[in-house]
C-alpha cells in the first residue's frame, strides 16, 4: 500500500524540529491558560508565574497535573480561556456519571482539530474517493462529530449513520459502497453477528477499512474483526478532554499509533510515584494539548496504561507511536488480591476459535474470597447435545485462562446472541462486589 501523508512536512519533520515546535505551543499555552479561573489559581501554587517559566521542554515537569476532577469542578466554564462568544463548539464525555467534563472550541481550535483528524484518515491509506459510513454515536460524544469533520476536510463522502438500527447499517453499507467504517469494536462484532440475517455476506459489500477505537480491545479483536469482514482495521485512541478520536491513530504498517506531537505533548508517568519513566516502559498516558486555545489542559491525567514504542516507523513519520491500550489504572480488577486487566481476559477468550464475539467478566463475593465468573458466547457448532464436549470447552477455557491471568475462573456458556449488547461502549465488566 502506497505511504500517504497530508501534512508531509509536519508528520515527517525532524525531531529536533518538532522538539522547538512543541516548546513554542507549550509556552502559548501556558499563557492561555493562565486567562482561566483554573489554571490562574493552580500554576502559581506550583511556582509558575507565567509562559516566562517554560524556557525547555523539560520545564514540562514543573507544570502541575490535572485530573478529570478538576474538570468536573471547573464545570461549566471554569477552564475556558476565551469570551464564552468565541467558543463555536463544545463536547462532553461519555460514561462519566454526575456532572460531566465538558470541552471547548473556537473556530481556530475546530479547524486545527479537523486537520488532525483528516491526517489521521490519510495516514491509513484513504482518499476523496472513499465513501466513509461513520458508525459512531453522534452527539455530545466526540467519537462521531469529530471524525465526521476530518472525513469530509479530505473529501471523502460522509454518511452520518451513527450507531443503531442494524438493518439501515446494512442497507447503507450495500447501496452506497461504503468503503470505509468507523465504530466500536464491539460494534463491528455484534453488527456481524447480524448479518447473515439479512442474507448479506462480506463479499457483496465494497468495504475495505474499518476504524476502531472509544475502548479497550485486544491485538486479537482486531484479528477477528479482519478475518470475520475480510477487511483492514486500525486502532484510533482518544479521549473527549483531547477532543476525541485522530489523536492517535494507526498508519498502514498498523504498528501502534502515532501521536500527533505537534499538537499534543505525551508523556508517561508511573502511576503511584508520578515520574515520567522513559520511552517503552509502561505506565499511564499523561497528555498536554497545544492546539486549543478555547481550553486549554496542561498534564492532563488519562488513566490509560501504555508505552511510548521506541524506534522510527516504516512509515517515515518522525511522531511517535502509543501501543495500544492495556487498560486503565481504574478498571483494573484485584481479584483475590491478584491484578486482572479485563484486557488480558479478553485476549485469551478471543484467541479460541469456539468462542463467539460476546463476553461479559462478573466479579462476586464468596465467602471472604473473590469469584470470578467468565460468561462467553460460543459459536452455534460448538453447542452440542454432548455435555462432555461442553465441559471439556469449559475446562479448556479455564484453563487456558489460569495460565495467562493466575486466577481460575468459573466458566459460563452461553448462546450465541444470548448476552447483553450495547450499541455504544460495550460494558464488559461487571464487579458485583462494590455493589
Ligand atoms: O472514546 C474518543 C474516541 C472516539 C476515541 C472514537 C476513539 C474513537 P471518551 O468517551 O472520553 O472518548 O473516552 C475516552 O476511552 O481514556 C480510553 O480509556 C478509552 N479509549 C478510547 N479509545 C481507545 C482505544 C472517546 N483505541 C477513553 N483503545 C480513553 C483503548 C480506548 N481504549
Amino acid at each position: 500500500m502506497e505511504i500517504k501523508y497530508w501534512n508531509k512536512d509536519i508528520e515527517t519533520m525532524e525531531r529536533g524540529e518538532l522538539e522547538k515546535l512543541q516548546l513554542q505551543r507549550l509556552k502559548k499555552t501556558v499563557a492561555q491558560a493562565f486567562k482561566t479561573d483554573f489554571y490562574s489559581k493552580k500554576l502559581p501554587q506550583s511556582g509558575i508565574s507565567g509562559a516566562e517559566d517554560i524556557k525547555s521542554l523539560e520545564d514540562l515537569k514543573r507544570l502541575p497535573f490535572t485530573v478529570k476532577n478538576d474538570l468536573r469542578e471547573a464545570y461549566p466554564y471554569g477552564m475556558l480561556a476565551v469570551d464564552r462568544s468565541e467558543v463555536v463548539r463544545m463536547h462532553a464525555s461519555s460514561g462519566t456519571t454526575g456532572t460531566p467534563t465538558t470541552i471547548y472550541m473556537t473556530a481556530a481550535d475546530l479547524a486545527a482539530c479537523t486537520d488532525i483528524t483528516t491526517r489521521s484518515l490519510v495516514a491509513t491509506g484513504v482518499e476523496k474517493s472513499d465513501v466513509f459510513q461513520n458508525m459512531m454515536t453522534y452527539g455530545l460524544f466526540t467519537g462521531g462529530i469529530v471524525l465526521h469533520y476530518g472525513a469530509e476536510n479530505l473529501g471523502m463522502m460522509v454518511i452520518p449513520a451513527s450507531s443503531g438500527n442494524t438493518s439501515r447499517q446494512f442497507k447503507m453499507m450495500k447501496d452506497f459502497q461504503t468503503s470505509v467504517v468507523h465504530a466500536t469494536p464491539s460494534y463491528m462484532l455484534y453488527l456481524h453477528s447480524r448479518m447473515h440475517e439479512f442474507d448479506i455476506t462480506p463479499s457483496d459489500l465494497k468495504l475495505s477499512k474499518a476504524y476502531v477505537g472509544a475502548e479497550p480491545h485486544s491485538e486479537d479483536v482486531r484479528k477477528k474483526i479482519e478475518t470475520l469482514w475480510n477487511i483492514d482495521v486500525y486502532n484510533s485512541y482518544g479521549l473527549s478532554e483531547m477532543n476525541g478520536p485522530g489523536l492517535a491513530f494507526e498508519c498502514i504498517y498498523k504498528d501502534c499509533m502515532h501521536v500527533w506531537e505537534d499538537a499534543y505533548i505525551a508523556e508517561i508517568i508511573d502511576p503511584e510515584t508520578l515520574e515520567p519513566v522513559p520511552d517503552g516502559e509502561e505506565g499511564e498516558l499523561v497528555l498536554t494539548i497545544l492546539h486549543r486555545e478555547a481550553m486549554p489542559l496542561i498534564r492532563y491525567r488519562t488513566r490509560d496504561l501504555t508505552r511510548i514504542v521506541p524506534g522510527q516507523c516504516r512509515c517515515g513519520r518522525t511522531h511517535r507511536r502509543l501501543e495500544r491500550m492495556k487498560g486503565r489504572t481504574d478498571d483494573m480488577l484485584i481479584i483475590n488480591g491478584v491484578n486482572v486487566f479485563p484486557s488480558q481476559i479478553e485476549e485469551v477468550i478471543m484467541r479460541m476459535p469456539e468462542v463467539g464475539t460476546n463476553y461479559l467478566i462478573v466479579v462476586q463475593k464468596s465467602g471472604p474470597l473473590d469469584k470470578l465468573i467468565v460468561k462467553t458466547e460460543v459459536t452455534k457448532d460448538v453447542l452440542t447435545d454432548d455435555t462432555r464436549d461442553l465441559y471439556a470447552l469449559k475446562a479448556k477455557i479455564a484453563e487456558n485462562l489460569k495460565a495467562s491471568i493466575f486466577i481460575n475462573p468459573v466458566v459460563e456458556l452461553h448462546e450465541h446472541g444470548s448476552l447483553p449488547v450495547s450499541e455504544g461502549k460495550a460494558k464488559r465488566v461487571l464487579d458485583e462486589r462494590k455493589e
